[in-house]
C-alpha cells in the first residue's frame, strides 16, 4: 500500500478520498488554489500545498506544478478525482514517468475507452451493445453518406474525442448531412485538438443508464449493478440513483456483465462507468465510458456497500479486488440530489458567496457528501456542486420519501440552492413513475415558465 497521496482536486471530493485514504492508513496531500485557501477539507489532509491562483488553468490544471507538489511532499501516489485531470491521459503518462502511482487506469486504456471511436470497436468486440453506424472514424463524404442511409435517419454526427454533449450533431436528412459532418469536426477540432468524427444511429426518447465497473491489474474486473441518470438539464445531471427502476433483473445482469467485459478486455484498474441510452422497449446502446470516479458514486456505495473509493486506490497499490462479481449484493434502494449553489428562478444562475447557514440533515439512511458548513465562502472559480444528499431506503418508495424528508431539514442560505428544484421534481408523476426520458426536466422548467409568467 502506498504511504502517502496527493489530491489533484478539490471540495467535497477531496475530502472523500481523504477518508478513504485515512481508513486505509495512508496519508494525504491536498494541493489548492488562492482561492480555496479556507477550504474546510484542507483542515483534515495530513499536509496542503498551494499550487498558484484561483483559475484552474494557473492551479488545478497545471501538471508542473502538481507533480513538483507530489516530490516535495514524497507522495507515492496520485488521486485525480474527477474534472480538472482526471481523464487526461498525458497527465496520467507524466505521473507515471516520475515514478508516481496514477490512481485510475493506465494511460494505454484511458486512451482506448477516452476515444469514442475505439471504445465502440472494443465494445463491439466484447458483445457490449451499441448503437448502428459507422465502423470507424468517418473520413470521406461518400461513406457518411451510405452509413446514414443503410442505419436509417435520423443520425447522429458526434467528435470521437467528445463527450458531455459537445461536438454532437442531429442530422433528420441527408441534405443536411454534409454540413452537419463539417461543422462537428471544426467544432471538434477547436475545443479537443481531434477532429475525428464518428455517425450513430440517433435516438429521441432514451433513459441514461450507466454500469459502474471495477477492475484490477491482476485481470478482475466485475460490476456494481446500474444507475439512472436521466433526470438532468443542460447534460447537467440533477438527479441520480440505483438501482435503475424499472428494468428486469436478466437484461439488467446481461447489460451490467457486458460491460464487465469490456472494462476487462480494456485490461482497466480502477473504477470506471459504461453509459447506455436505453430506449422504449428497453433496448440498450453504450453511449461512452467514463474512466475517473463519478460525482454519483455513492449511489453505489450505498446499494452495495463497496467503498469505490478504497478500491480504486488498493487496486492501483497493485492489490487484488477484495470482491468478486459473486460477493457483491443489491440492497434497496438510493437517490442522491446535486445540490447546486444555483437559483433555478433566475436561469441557473451560480451563487457563489457567503453560506451564513448551512443545516445537513441527518437520520437512518441519509448521508451528506460536502465540504461546506456554516460560514464557508463559495469561490467563483468553480463547479457550483456544494453538496449531494443521498439517501437509501429499503425500496423507491421509502428512498423519495426519506429523500423529502431530509430536503426539507437541509437549511441553506442566503444563497439559492436547487433544493426547491429538487423537491419539486421529486413531487412530479414522471419521476414518481419513473416514467420519464432525458428531456423531462427541461420540459417540466418550460412548463413551470408558462405558469409564472
Ligand atoms: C445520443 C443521443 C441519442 N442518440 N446518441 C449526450 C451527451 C453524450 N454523452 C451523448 N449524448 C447523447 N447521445 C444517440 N445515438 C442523445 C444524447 C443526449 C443525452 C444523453 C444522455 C443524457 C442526456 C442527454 C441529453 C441530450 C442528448
Amino acid at each position: 500500500m502506498f504511504s502517502r497521496i496527493l489530491i489533484a482536486n478539490r471540495g467535497e471530493i477531496a475530502l472523500r478520498i481523504i477518508r478513504a485514504a485515512r481508513e486505509l492508513g495512508v496519508e494525504t496531500v491536498c494541493v489548492y488554489s488562492e482561492a480555496d485557501r479556507d477550504g474546510p477539507w484542507l483542515e483534515q489532509a495530513d499536509r496542503k500545498v498551494c499550487i498558484g491562483p484561483g483559475p484552474s488553468p494557473e492551479s488545478y490544471l497545471r501538471i508542473d506544478r502538481i507533480i513538483a507538489a507530489a516530490e516535495t511532499t514524497q507522495a507515492d501516489a496520485i488521486h485525480p478525482g474527477y474534472g480538472f485531470l482526471a481523464e487526461n491521459a498525458h497527465f496520467a503518462e507524466v505521473c507515471l514517468d516520475c515514478q508516481i502511482a496514477f490512481i485510475g487506469p493506465s494511460p494505454e486504456a484511458m486512451s482506448l475507452l477516452g476515444d469514442k471511436v475505439s471504445c465502440r470497436a472494443m465494445a463491439k468486440k466484447s458483445g457490449t451493445p451499441i448503437f448502428p453506424g459507422s465502423p470507424g472514424e468517418i473520413e470521406e463524404e461518400d461513406e457518411a453518406i451510405s452509413v446514414a442511409e443503410t442505419i436509417g435517419y435520423p443520425v447522429i454526427v458526434k467528435a470521437a474525442a467528445g463527450g458531455g454533449g459537445r461536438g454532437m450533431r442531429i442530422v433528420r436528412d441527408e441534405s443536411e448531412l454534409i454540413a452537419a459532418l463539417e461543422s462537428a469536426r471544426q467544432e471538434a477540432q477547436a475545443a479537443f485538438g481531434n477532429g475525428a468524427v464518428y455517425i450513430e444511429k440517433f435516438l429521441e426518447h432514451a433513459r441514461h443508464v450507466e454500469v459502474q465497473c471495477l477492475g484490477d491489474q491482476h485481470g478482475n474486473a466485475i460490476h456494481l449493478y446500474n444507475r439512472d441518470c436521466t433526470s438532468q438539464r443542460r447534460h447537467q445531471k440533477l438527479i441520480e440513483e440505483g438501482p435503475a427502476p424499472h428494468i428486469d433483473p436478466a437484461l439488467r445482469d446481461e447489460v451490467c456483465e457486458s460491460a464487465a467485459r469490456l472494462i476487462q478486455a480494456a485490461k482497466y484498474c480502477g473504477a470506471a462507468t459504461c453509459e447506455f441510452l436505453m430506449d422504449r422497449d428497453h433496448n440498450f446502446y453504450m453511449l461512452e465510458v467514463n474512466t475517473r470516479i463519478q460525482v454519483e458514486h455513492p449511489v453505489t456505495e450505498m446499494i452495495t456497500g463497496v467503498d469505490l473509493v478504497k478500491e480504486m486506490i488498493r487496486c492501483a497499490a497493485g492489490e487484488k479486488l477484495s470482491y468478486k462479481q459473486s460477493d457483491v449484493k443489491l440492497s434497496g434502494h438510493s437517490i442522491e440530489c446535486r445540490v447546486n449553489a444555483e437559483d433555478p428562478d433566475r436561469g441557473f444562475m451560480p451563487q457563489p458567496g457567503n453560506v451564513e447557514t448551512f443545516n445537513a440533515p441527518g437520520g437512518l439512511g441519509v448521508r451528506v457528501d460536502s465540504h461546506v458548513r456554516s460560514g464557508y465562502r463559495v469561490p467563483p472559480n468553480y463547479d457550483s456542486m456544494i453538496a449531494k444528499l443521498i439517501v437509501h431506503g429499503r425500496d423507491r418508495t421509502e428512498a423519495i420519501a426519506r429523500m423529502k424528508s431530509a430536503i426539507d431539514e437541509f437549511k441553506i442560505g442566503p444563497i439559492k440552492t436547487t433544493l426547491p428544484l429538487h423537491r419539486r421534481l421529486l413531487e412530479c408523476e414522471q419521476f414518481v413513475n419513473a416514467d420519464f426520458d432525458i428531456h423531462y426536466v427541461e420540459r417540466l422548467l418550460e412548463r413551470e415558465e408558462q405558469v409564472t409568467s
